[in-house]
């Protein structure tokens, strides 16, 4: 088998360790969510390496969410995710994109599965409780705009302790 990580312990080297970007959006903070929605992640066996909480300011918002300008919800969506503070947090663990995915849910909570965070706890579309990042790439240039390389810790032991392939 193609060995992805040979320079890890031989019980990691086949695991695609992703760092993704989470948002618990104003919406979580005011209804007071953040702990829900990180302690959902963490029961799922992924570690935050680096937290934050701001408020994103229009053009910083419009970075982030560039790839749906000129759509119809843009500025609505860009008012929103300013309207007040959020959380950011920086995610680790085997595939960690598709599964925070997972766990948050589709966008819309009506299309949202059962127990995931936007259906269990989510009304509306515009309103849906958590940004996760879609594609490596993407996860890449969020984390950019949330966090510079100064303010991750390691948490590779704890990967490495609990989580096996
Ligand atoms: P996701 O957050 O699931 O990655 P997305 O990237 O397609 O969804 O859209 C980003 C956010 O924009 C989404 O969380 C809510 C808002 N949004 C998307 N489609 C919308 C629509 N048709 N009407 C209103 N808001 C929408
Ligand atoms: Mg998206």
């Amino acid at each position: 088998m193609e060995q992805a990580y040979p320079h890890r312990a031989p019980h990691l080297r086949r695991m695609a360790i992703e760092t993704t970007l989470i948002l618990c959006k104003p919406d979580a903070v005011s209804r007071g969510l953040i702990g829900e929605i990180v302690s959902r992640i963490e029961r799922r066996g992924y570690v935050i390496s680096a937290m934050r909480m701001m408020q994103l300011d229009g053009a910083r918002a419009r970075t982030h969410y560039a790839e749906h300008a000129g759509k119809p919800f843009f500025d609505d969506l860009v008012s929103f995710i300013t309207s007040g503070p959020l959380v950011a947090l920086a995610v680790e663990g085997e595939n960690a994109i598709d599964g925070c995915r997972q766990l948050i849910g589709a966008t819309h909570p009506l299309q949202a599965a059962p127990g995931t965070l936007r259906a269990d706890l989510a009304q509306s579309i515009g309103r849906n409780l958590a940004h996760g990042s879609d594609r490596p790439e993407s996860a890449q240039r969020e984390l950019g705009i949330f966090f510079k390389d100064s303010d991750y810790v390691s948490r590779r032991h704890d990967l490495e302790r609990w989580i096996k392939d």
